[in-house]
């Protein structure tokens, strides 16, 4: 049986047994969830030793500066306009679906701003003063950063001395998808441990009051995943979207299970790299970076949810403002860490930049962790699509003839 059914199985299961629990979520929470976090921090185990090698190999089999900053180039172009592309379906279903009006709900709790670093500090901050305190935080950017430096570094050095330095990470990071391998075959187990104390504890109950919310936001996931990411790759990648979404579904499900992209970032390589052939060179770059600053599900989530917050407080949003809201969920999201409920932090900050009350991101509180499910599964899927379309790009997309492996 194919990983992604077992998967689908275990999700399915999970989400059983949850509803079942949903009277006493303590048993799902003290007995099942600890499973959850296991697997959890299995995958967090990898990531930086994963990321750091794979980076240092690709950035040298990539070779040339100048390469590498084409293909950053483009990277962070289709990022940025796969984004704007997402917080404006949100908006556009904020608008249509109106999840708000009617609901007048007092709201008193405070939410503490999350105030955006000035771009040119983000900037800044991607070139670690210390490499050794950014791989031990786990600080993406300046991993990426110091790993494409090394990378390059060794490349011009004379062939007998960067070459057992290259071939040591190259070794590290076969080891690293040896153990991505093993951790996935666990993944089944993993995610029915982690969705079903969800649903336990979130129950319809809680659910149904802002079921409107959810329902926005998933279309618009949908929509997004299946118009734009069908599209790119259809038309750069020369992929069909059948065969696309099926080699990515692992990881799909796994971002949807785990609602963390960086936590999804070892299985996202894998399938990028055995299920569409994506080149090492690339999909040690392109994804890391994407799992940090591409969040097309997130800036959509928050184009409905700042339009939600307008609308139960009886404001509408002018067009300027809107416009303002794309703007901001677009940086924000690229500040937004691979992390749970990462957007919803950013969310304060989205509904602050068009002078709404703060209280209302309150109100999302309760059912952001079945938000971040939908909006995690569209930013890992449009991290592997930037993959395929900028492999494809660079003549290093080798889709594999063979069935899609698991
Ligand atoms: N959970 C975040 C991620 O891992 C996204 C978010 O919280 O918006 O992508």
């Amino acid at each position: 049986m194919q990983l992604t059914t077992k998967i689908l199985l275990g999700l399915g299961l999970g989400i059983l047994v949850g509803l079942i629990l949903t009277g006493s979520p303590d048993i799902a929470t003290t007995y099942i969830k600890p499973f959850g976090t296991l697997f959890l921090n299995l995958i967090k185990m990898i990531i930086v030793p994963l990321v750091f090698s794979s980076l240092i190999v690709g950035a040298a089999s990539v070779g040339d500066v100048k390469k590498l900053g084409r293909i950053g180039g483009k990277t962070v172009g289709y990022y940025l306009c796969t984004t704007a592309i997402a917080v404006t379906i949100g908006l556009i279903l904020g608008n249509v679906f109106e999840p708000g009006a009617g609901m007048t709900i007092p709201v008193t709790a405070e939410i503490a701003t999350k105030e955006a670093p000035a771009l040119v500090d983000t900037l800044l901050n991607i070139f670690p003063k210390n490499p050794l305190k950014g791989l031990v935080e786990g600080n993406m950017l300046q991993i990426i950063c110091f790993a494409l430096f090394l990378g390059i570094g060794a490349t011009s050095l004379p062939e007998e001395k960067g070459k057992p330095f290259i071939d040591f990470f190259d070794s590290l990071a076969e080891i690293m998808y040896k153990i991505t391998a093993f951790i996935m075959s666990l993944a089944p187990y993993g995610v029915f441990a982690l969705i079903a104390p969800v649903v336990a504890t979130n129950g319809p109950a809680v659910l149904l009051p802002l079921l409107k919310v959810i329902i926005a936001v998933y279309i618009g996931c949908i929509l997004h995943a299946v118009l734009v990411y069908s599209s790119a790759v259809k038309a750069f990648a020369k992929i069909s979207p059948i065969k696309f979404f099926k080699g990515i579904m692992p990881a799909a499900l796994t971002a949807f299970s785990t609602t963390s992209s960086s936590g999804t970032l070892p299985v996202s390589i894998k399938c990028v790299r055995e299920n569409l052939g994506v080149s090492e060179g690339v999909s040690s770059f392109v994804l890391p970076l994407g799992a940090t600053i591409n969040m097309d599900g997130t800036a959509l989530y928050q184009g409905v949810c700042a339009l939600f917050v307008a609308q139960v407080y009886g404001l509408d949003l002018s067009m300027s403002q809107q416009l303002t809201i794309i703007l901001t969920a677009t940086l924000a999201s690229i500040g937004t860490a691979g992390v749970p409920g990462a957007g919803f932090i950013m969310l304060t900050m989205v509904v602050k930049s068009v002078g709404l009350p703060l209280e209302g991101v309150a109100l999302i509180g309760g059912i952001d962790r079945v938000l971040d499910m939908a909006r995690t599964c569209v930013n890992v899927i449009g991290d592997t699509s930037a993959a395929a379309v900028i492999a494809a790009t660079e003549g290093e997309l080798h889709y594999p003839d063979e069935k899609i492996s698991a």
